[in-house]
């Protein structure tokens, strides 16, 4: 008898009709296979063997470059569960549409069946998927950000607890493209698009979008959040896990050089961009790193913004839209100075210099996670390290101190539902629009989001040893314009007040908006930056957070009913400490 795995492939290739069906074992031999195929066709290129070994550059289609939010549906029965902020179609709607864009879509092409382990292998939190694609570029980035093959399919053995994931490049065209889940059923259709976030279903699709769903269910977090552990001078290490929009130097910090080395403190890294997290027995919440690799954005890349990716990406690394030089190794924007005459740009084209870009700007770097030389020695722990703190940030030039700690877990559930940050040229060609992106999950919550504000209300009372959240922001600017804090390996300052906060070690003011350090309280040894900067980054206005207060109620205002009481009694509170500091216009 076929077991659940086999027929659900069988079922798939007579909608698809692929020509051939290759299982993928996880195998260096097969994947190097493949590699092989790629080059020789053109979807890969070979860089220099010397200083980027088994390093391969991909062009995608130039409509295909980023994820798709306008073409991702949540498609559950209730559109009332995919809630206000998510695009939803009903399940019978979706599945009748896209299939008929799905068949015979593999016609001439190769399906390739890719079990997958999104966790450690020996982890009880870890889960499986299965991806059935026709692109042999997902294949080889499965290979990198995922463990694939022999371990999940002995872990499956004839079960049926898998989340199937259907995948085809359609014909790439931009209104054929559909990202689909379908949360009761655990399944995820995907078609028209070879873009990592849209294609690798493991990421966004199964670890945040399913598994949210899932973790709400099960009493669990599945969180967009990088994990980092900090160690101190007597050996301790605390672990944070923390969320922060695009654009606010996620990986950066996941890879922090520390600016405290000297004084005994580490920084290393057990992700860079989701969490999973269960209540142990021990009381503490636990966190695994669900992926393998590292997605990155390559443009600002560089041996300062973080020399540990730059070392990481020196081999078995594949690159997506960025230049190509001369030697045949990868360039982009802010990798070292200006682009090598004969530099190839990310379409193929020679680079002609003037603005326009070599790389494109959401072009990446898919890397094995423990290539980087700060890879924590837990990140393979099957039972996950223990969370001390959550810190959530976005870009805010104004409002946001550098750091506060809130008052409790209630009060940091509202901070993180408030958290907001200014678009950057880059993204909208608008720049210091404020956008709210609670928990950094908008784009990544698989279900309606005011329910999901209660679930993090729910866990809290359930963790024992519950972490302490906090919020900082790297990107507080003076009245000159400029950034007042130098950000990057100093840090790690910003991380230590937090660890000591939750030691009982430091001190802080008590202000309307939770706790803020005191200029003492901050190790700014070695830091040239004046007493004002320092007073300025940790200044707390009323008037502006009193404006804070009528955006994030207009925005609180979209959930309706639905919106948990506990938030707007937050909301209320906060205004109350507000009123209770400012002096009132007379
Ligand atoms: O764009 S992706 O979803 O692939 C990566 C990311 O946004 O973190
Ligand atoms: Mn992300």
């Amino acid at each position: 008898m076929a077991s659940p795995i086999e027929e659900w492939v069988e079922e798939s290739a007579r909608l698809t009709t692929p020509k051939k069906i290759v299982w993928c074992n996880g195998s260096e031999s097969q994947h190097h296979q493949l590699i092989d195929e790629m080059l020789a066709d053109g979807t890969l290129i070979g860089l220099d063997s010397k200083t980027y070994p088994n390093c391969y550059l991909h062009r995608s289609d130039p409509s295909d470059v980023a994820r798709t939010e306008q073409i991702t549906f949540i498609c559950s029965r209730l559109q009332n569960d995919a809630g206000p902020t998510n695009n939803w179609m009903s399940p019978a709607d979706a599945k009748e549409k896209v299939s008929g864009l799905f068949r015979w879509a593999m016609k001439d092409r190769t399906m390739y069946v890719v079990p997958y382990l999104m966790g450690p292998a020996e982890s009880p939190y870890s889960k499986v998927g299965v991806e059935i694609t026709d692109s042999p570029y997902v294949v080889a980035s499965m290979y990198i950000m995922a463990r694939i093959g022999r371990v999940p399919l002995e872990r499956l053995g004839n079960s049926a607890d898998f989340v199937p994931g259907l995948h085809s490049l359609g014909d790439l065209s931009p209104d054929r493209r559909y990202v689909l889940h379908f949360p009761e059923e655990k399944l995820i259709w995907s078609i028209g698009s070879g873009y990592g976030g849209n294609a690798l279903l493991g990421k966004k699709c199964f670890a945040l979008r399913i598994a949210s769903w899932m973790a709400r269910e099960q009493n669990w977090m599945a969180e967009h959040m990088l994990i980092v552990g900090l160690t101190g001078p007597s050996g301790k290490t605390h672990y944070i896990a923390a969320a922060f929009p695009s654009a606010c130097g996620k990986t950066n910090l996941a890879m922090m050089v520390s600016a405290l080395e000297n004084e005994g403190y580490k920084v290393t890294t057990v992700g860079d961009d989701i969490s999973w997290m269960h209540v142990a027995s021990d009381g503490t919440l636990r966190a695994i790193n669900p992926e393998a690799g590292f997605f990155g954005v390559a443009p600002g890349t560089n041996k300062k913004t973080n020399p540990n990716v730059m070392t990481a990406v020196r081999s078995n690394s594949i690159f997506t839209n960025v230049g190509l030089t001369p030697s045949g190794e990868p360039w982009w924007e802010g990798i070292n100075g200006a682009a090598p005459a004969g530099t190839i740009d990310w379409r193929g084209r020679p680079h002609m210099g003037g603005s326009e870009l070599v790389a494109q700007a959401n072009s990446r770097y898919t890397v094995p996670a423990r290539q980087t030389p700060s890879i924590s020695p837990r990140f393979e722990d099957p039972e996950g390290v223990p969370i001390s703190a959550f810190l959530f940030g976005g870009r805010r030039a104004r409002v946001a101190p550098l750091v506060y700690e809130a008052r409790n877990w209630a009060h940091g559930v509202f901070v993180a539902a408030t958290m907001a940050s200014e678009t950057t040229a880059a993204i909208t060609g608008q720049t210091g629009i404020t956008r709210r992106d609670p928990m950094a999950m908008l784009p990544f919550c698989g279900y309606n989001m005011a329910r999901y504000f209660g679930h993090w209300l729910e866990m809290g009372p359930k963790i024992p040893r519950a972490p302490r959240i906090f919020h900082v922001n790297w990107f507080r600017k003076g009245a000159d314009g400029k950034f007042l804090w130098p950000g990057y390996g100093e840090n790690v300052r910003v991380l230590k007040w937090i660890v000591e906060r939750v030691e009982e070690k430091s001190d802080a003011v008590e202000t309307p908006i939770g706790f803020v350090p005191t200029r003492e309280a901050l190790t700014l040894d070695g830091l040239d930056i004046q007493r004002s900067t320092i007073e300025e980054l940790l200044r707390v206005d009323p008037a502006d957070w009193i404006a804070e207060l009528d955006s994030t109620r207009q925005f609180f205002g979209r959930f309706g009913p639905a919106l948990p009481q506990e938030i707007w009694k937050q909301h209320e509170a906060l205004q109350h400490r507000l009123s209770r500091v400012t002096v009132p216009a007379s």
